[in-house]
């Protein structure tokens, strides 16, 4: 099977680039972002980031101990290690074979307040989380991840239509994005509601993962890869999938990557990185969230909901209140 991910020849064509000191084509881009799954990276946005926000993080956690994630031949398993040796293995014994990766909630939530307050997303982007609304058990948390050169996350989907954001503080790294209505879900992906939420019967929503690792064979000259995982046929319909719809972004340091509500990413590490990843529901994607969460309960209501006003009906608090409800009948 040919190579499909020409890192070279993709084009960021197919994601706007915007800054946040543009706020009214950062609106628009955000709007149409939202509705039409496509990618955004926007600049200048957490120019609060200071160059001891870092070191600031890292020594408040030099005594805690992360889940590390291992990549090794297309197998992921993970160990629980001090935090200073994974940083360690992040820079200096991570490539491509074997890769190491933390993506860790409590390291930002126990870290002092500037360094909390830095990490925040700028309210031009925006302005009122209506996550923040849901009861504190269903609040998805804002997480830091590092990653090891050759690192990557799985190819998945987030859950409950939230819009992601992934800020990147150091490091350079490529990201696909396929459409959802593009990707074989039914066909190659499992449902995984969120660990936050407690992956029982009060989770309202779920995302979707897959097996398969699109970046899983790099090219002796890194510049394509080849997928892998799960079936030989989950494989090939994960490249068809993308050959024919995927947008690759490649990201550098100081930018912000906003996800769109549902769509498929992978994303790979070339270097070492430092990120801050988060997720927000506003008016732009509160329809989705109503869908979302009205399809994984199974409640006709909430799955119809179709427009900003019909959905903004559902506050945040109904909304879980109802869905929770619906889940324990
Ligand atoms: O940066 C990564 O490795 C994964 C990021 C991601 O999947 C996300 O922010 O949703």
């Amino acid at each position: 099977m040919a190579s499909r991910l020409v890192l070279a020849s993709s084009s960021a064509s197919s994601a706007s680039h915007v800054s946040l000191l543009d706020p009214r084509t950062l609106r628009r881009a955000l709007r149409r972002s939202a509705s039409k799954e496509t990618p955004l990276v926007i600049k200048d946005a957490f120019t609060h980031i200071g160059s001891s926000w870092l070191s600031d993080l890292v020594a408040s956690a030099e005594n805690t101990h992360v889940e590390v994630l291992l990549r090794e031949n297309n197998h992921t398993s993970s160990f629980v290690a001090p935090f200073m040796e994974a940083l360690g293995e992040i820079a200096h014994a991570s490539d491509h074979d074997s890769s190491v990766l933390i993506v860790e909630e409590d390291l930002l939530a126990n870290s002092p307040a500037h360094v909390q307050d830095a990490a925040r997303l700028p309210k031009e982007i925006c302005a009122e989380n209506k996550l923040d609304q849901l009861p504190p058990s269903l609040r998805p948390g804002t997480c830091v991840l590092f990653g090891g050169a050759g690192s990557r996350s799985s190819l998945h989907a987030d859950a409950f239509g939230w819009v992601g954001w992934n800020y990147l503080v150091e490091g350079e790294k490529t990201w696909t994005f396929i459409p959802h209505d593009a990707f074989p879900a039914d066909e190659v992906c499992v449902r995984v509601p969120p660990a936050a939420w407690a992956g029982d019967n009060t989770s309202i929503g779920a995302g979707w993962q897959t097996a398969v690792d699109a970046y899983a064979e790099r090219s002796a000259d890194g510049t394509s890869f080849t997928a892998r995982g799960g079936t030989q046929e989950h494989a090939r319909a994960v490249e068809e999938a993308i050959q024919n719809h995927g947008i690759t972004v490649h990201q550098s340091e100081g930018e912000l990557v906003i996800i769109p509500p549902e769509c498929f990413h992978q994303v790979y590490h070339h270097t070492a990185t430092v990120a801050i990843a988060g997720q927000y529901a506003d008016n732009t994607n509160w329809p989705i969230v109503c869908r979302h969460v009205g399809r994984w309960v199974g409640m006709p209501a909430l799955e119809q909901v179709v427009g900003e006003q019909q959905a903004a009906e559902w506050t945040p608090e109904r909304l879980a209140e109802v869905a929770i409800t619906t889940t324990n009948l």
